[in-house]
């Protein structure tokens, strides 16, 4: 556990700055995006002069409901003097050449992160990033406006796949229970989150779920999209991403694996029930979470990345 120091001295670089960068991480999902909302608004709230960085990277559309979402930017400040990472497990993870000699706030839940800030708050216990930063607002007894807990709440619900990853536990429940006092409406969120999907979509997951094949005894699926069906469907990879935990449903199926085709390699998303698929992930050169991670393979031909994934699981099993 971190030392409470570590909230207080997040809030002295806050408040010492003169022009803060937020940056999130690249192929962002609603932890990152909300973490950053959350600090962006509370800076609104306060007047305190800064921009939430991602490098796009196309944003996750169905958070346009977040307050100040669309005043996410690309372009970098000409000067900033203290950057805050969120929901970034390194600090490559912005994919983004930000200036040297600048103090940083590190916000995050990864158990790989090394503590690469000037203020670490870093809890790889919780379920989310956005857990850890409700803990720096509450140790700072800073007010947590209704936008703001929209934007945690979000990253909690989210990021904990509806409350159902191991790391889900009674603080969670005590975290969104404040939220939520605070004006969040749960089933408002859950809708504007969940339920606004596009017919597009529906037209390419059954595809996507005939490319199904189990391996290992139905231990370990895999799917995937070519990227000819997301152009015949008009549907964008973001909106079936989640096609990943829906074969993990399965009931013998302990490992769930994604591949893509972007920017001249295979994307691999890997998901689990009990399995550390971070391991695989780092064989290559990915990482992630225990129960999800990612990475890719030099290869623009998904069965190829497919049955290099397989090998290294198969060389694990023997
Ligand atoms: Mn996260």
């Amino acid at each position: 556990m971190k030392k409470d120091t570590n909230y207080s001295q997040a809030l002295d670089l806050i408040n010492k700055s003169h022009y803060i960068l937020i940056v999130t991480h690249i192929n962002p999902d609603a932890d990152t995006i909300s973490c950053a909302l959350a600090l962006s608004n509370y800076f609104y709230e306060n007047r305190i002069k800064h921009k939430v960085f991602n490098k796009m990277s196309s944003l996750p559309r169905n958070l346009d409901f977040l307050s100040k979402f669309d005043k996410i930017t690309d372009q970098l400040p000409k000067f900033y003097d203290l950057i805050i990472y969120v929901d970034c497990g390194d600090i490559d993870r912005p994919a983004v050449d930000l200036a040297k000699d600048v103090d940083i706030i590190n916000i995050d839940h990864h158990s790989s992160n090394d503590n690469f800030g000037t203020v670490n708050i870093v809890d790889d216990k919780k379920a989310s990033a956005a857990e850890v930063l409700y803990m720096f607002f509450k140790q700072n007894s800073l007010k947590i406006s209704k936008q703001t807990a929209e934007c945690l709440y979000t990253g909690i619900y989210d990021d904990s796949i509806q409350f159902s990853t191991p790391r889900t536990d009674a603080n969670t429940f005590k975290i969104v229970n404040e939220l939520v006092e605070c004006g969040v409406e749960p089933s408002e969120i859950a809708n504007k989150l969940r339920r606004r999907e596009s017919l597009a979509k529906y037209r390419l997951l059954p595809r996507i779920l005939d490319s199904l094949e189990l391996h290992f005894e139905g231990e370990v699926a895999t799917i995937y999209v070519l990227n000819r069906w997301l152009e015949e469907s008009g549907a964008d990879y973001r909106e079936c991403e989640d096609a990943v935990n829906m074969i993990l449903n399965i009931a013998v199926v302990n490992i769930a694996i994604f591949l893509r085709v972007s920017n001249g390699m295979t994307r691999v998303s890997l998901r689990s029930k009990k399995d550390d698929v971070s391991e695989i992930a780092k064989a290559f050169n990915g990482g992630g979470h225990t129960m999800a991670a990612g990475c890719s393979c030099d290869t623009i031909d998904v069965i190829e990345a497919k049955n290099m994934i397989l090998e290294y699981i198969s060389k694990g099993r023997n």
